[in-house]
């Protein structure tokens, strides 16, 4: 039977009921985060977990648990559904309330809940992938890992129409982040990303990218970049939870550099794999479902 988490307690998820006046369902209220579990072990986790309490604060949602405490209930889930390759996905909202858009004027106490997926893995490095570029149409705090994600899907939404993987946006001509994702490029073997301001998620993927790229030896700079120098890019690299370290070979129907996955980006792919082992042990392809 399949088990969630209702408000810090395991339950079946057949038998969980969420409410019509939930915030999160009438408005998006609320902040959400997204693990990879590999080897059944939680990659990363304490830095999603500061995440999610900064999201949560941000917009004055007081959520009553410490990261370690939350680690230790999402251990206990990823152990009862028995996942050994998947992402668990949860979320806070502000909680229950007759709807109106103020904070409620009592206090209510935030609704949260976790669940599990299985997801393939098998260790091999991502293939290259199709993107497009869009105007980013997002409010100014995209800072905050928020449940309200209309600009998000409408964005990945023109994606998968075009046949393609992911939307690049861009503000004012300069290139911001994917519909959910961080994106970078390779010029002259030096990478350069968004800075982490409120216009883009400070994704935790581009973060643990940043220290590889340190430890490489690979030069950064956290900088804004121009569409124009996103097409001319010898390398782009989408960085995300779920497509952890992928290359983007091809922007609106124009190649970018050779049109193959580049070096540095492959360096950097292999690199993040030895940072999966290192904390969730060695991945064995015959144990993936
Ligand atoms: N930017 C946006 C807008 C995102 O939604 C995400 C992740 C990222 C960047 C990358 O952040 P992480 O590296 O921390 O994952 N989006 C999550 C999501 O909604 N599903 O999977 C990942």
């Amino acid at each position: 039977m399949e088990k969630m988490i209702l408000n810090g307690e395991i339950r079946n998820r057949s038998e969980i009921k969420m409410e019509l006046e939930d915030r999160g369902y009438q408005f998006g209220d609320g902040v959400y985060e997204v693990i990879r579990i590999y080897n059944g072990k939680l990659f990363t986790s304490e830095m999603h977990l500061t995440r999610l309490i900064e999201s949560a604060s941000k917009i004055s949602i007081n959520i009553p648990y410490t990261v370690g405490e939350i680690e230790a209930q999402l251990k206990d889930l990823v152990a009862e559904n028995e996942i050994t390759f998947g992402t668990v996905y949860m979320q806070f909202t502000r909680g229950v309330s007759p709807r109106n858009h103020a904070f409620p004027s009592t206090d209510v106490t935030p609704v949260y809940v976790a669940y599990t997926k299985e997801v393939p893995y098998n260790g091999a490095l991502k293939p290259g992938a199709k993107a497009i570029t869009i105007e980013d149409i997002r409010w100014l705090r995209c800072d905050i890992k928020s449940l309200n994600l209309l600009g998000n899907i409408l964005a990945k939404q023109k994606a998968a129409e075009a046949g393609c993987f992911e939307a690049i946006q861009h503000r004012d001509n300069m290139v911001t982040e994917g519909s959910s994702s961080n994106i970078s490029i390779i010029v002259n073997g030096e990478l350069k990303t968004h800075p982490a301001t409120n216009l883009i998620l400070n994704g935790i993927t581009r973060q643990v990218m940043l220290k590889i790229c340190k430890d490489l030896g690979v030069s950064y700079q956290e900088e804004v970049f121009t569409l124009e120098d996103l097409m001319a890019a010898d390398e782009v690299i989408m960085t995300s939870t779920t497509a952890e370290i992928m290359p983007i070979t091809a922007i609106d129907g124009q190649s970018i550099g050779s049109g193959e996955p580049g070096t540095v980006t492959r360096q950097i792919q292999q690199a993040f794999h030895a940072e999966i082992e290192r904390q969730c042990g060695h991945v064995i392809e015959s144990i993936v479902k």
